[in-house]
């Protein structure tokens, strides 16, 4: 039996699960469309109070196609919010969420872009992407934001199926990087390397991201722009540094400094993160 609501029934349109979990998401938040979509990463819950008012929160599981978030520190909901904008400037709605699906959680890859396909599907011409990861760069100490400007994809994977050749130049938007920068022009850019997790890299690995050109590496975001891209929408990419990549740190890796460097991290980045989005 077909479900066209389960994105585990392999027979069935990825792209119409998410247009259920849009209507749903409409229904539920009275919300019609939504203008912006973010997704927040590791270190970035608290940017969706300083936004605006929040019109509705629905738990993600409640939602078509979306699945109870699997890693402690990420939370499990889906809101609209009625974005704080200048007087006399057109009302705009951010439908935040609030956790993603990780390719390591084995759930498969549909529904590691489910969330984007749906902020498309619920009218969003631009999704911010934003994620916790490991620095190259010793001058980015753990809490330092860094736009991502491009990524390589060393997951083996794609979001795509069939013969869907999308061009993926200037995947990271140039015009929203260069607005975020209006807003902080002391933020750096990096090429994000997307790996499939969920161990962390070995320093040779490290070594080789940085060899093949990385600055960032990572769990996240990349396969989520791509979806993006295919779908229309205009990506911002935004990662919070919070731990120097393994071999480049002197110490190993915490899953609790990640998470530390993260909250300590969090007041600077969400107020920089609500700023820019006022901006696109
Ligand atoms: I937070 O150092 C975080 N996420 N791959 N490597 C990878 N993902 C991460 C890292 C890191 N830190």
């Amino acid at each position: 039996m077909s479900d066209v609501t389960s994105l585990d029934d392999l027979a069935a349109d990825p792209l119409q699960v998410a247009r259920a979990a849009a209507d749903y998401i409409a229904r539920a938040t009275g919300v019609p469309t939504h203008d912006v979509a973010l997704v927040l990463g590791s270190g970035w819950g608290g940017a969706a109070d300083l936004l605006g008012d929040t019109v509705a929160e629905l738990p993600s599981h409640e939602v078509p196609g979306f699945s109870a978030p699997a890693v402690v520190g990420h939370v499990g909901t889906i809101r609209s919010i009625r974005l704080d904008g200048a007087p006399g400037t057109p009302v705009r709605h951010a439908l935040v969420l609030g956790s993603r699906t990780h390719l390591y959680e084995g759930r498969g890859v549909r529904r590691v872009v489910h969330g984007v396909r749906t902020a498309a599907a619920a009218g969003a011409k631009t999704v911010v992407l934003t994620n916790g990861c490991g620095g190259l760069n010793l001058a980015w100490g753990p809490g330092t934001p860094v736009l991502i400007s491009d990524h390589v994809n060393l997951t083996g994977t794609s979001p795509l199926e069939g013969a869907t050749f999308v061009d993926l130049t200037n995947l990271y938007s140039s015009r929203l990087r260069a607005i975020a920068r209006e807003v902080d022009p002391t933020l750096d850019e990096g090429v994000y390397v997307q790996f499939p997790g969920p161990h962390y890299e070995t320093p040779a690995e490290v070594k080789m991201a940085g060899v093949i050109g990385g600055d960032l590496v990572g769990m996240s975001t990349g396969l989520e722009a791509i979806a993006a891209r295919y779908a229309g929408l205009e990506v911002l990419g935004i990662s919070l540094v919070t731990n120097l990549a393994a071999g480049i740190s002197p110490t190993p890796l915490s899953h609790a400094e990640v998470i530390e460097a993260g909250i300590a991290a969090g007041p600077r980045i969400s107020a920089l993160l609500a700023e820019i989005v006022r901006m696109l």
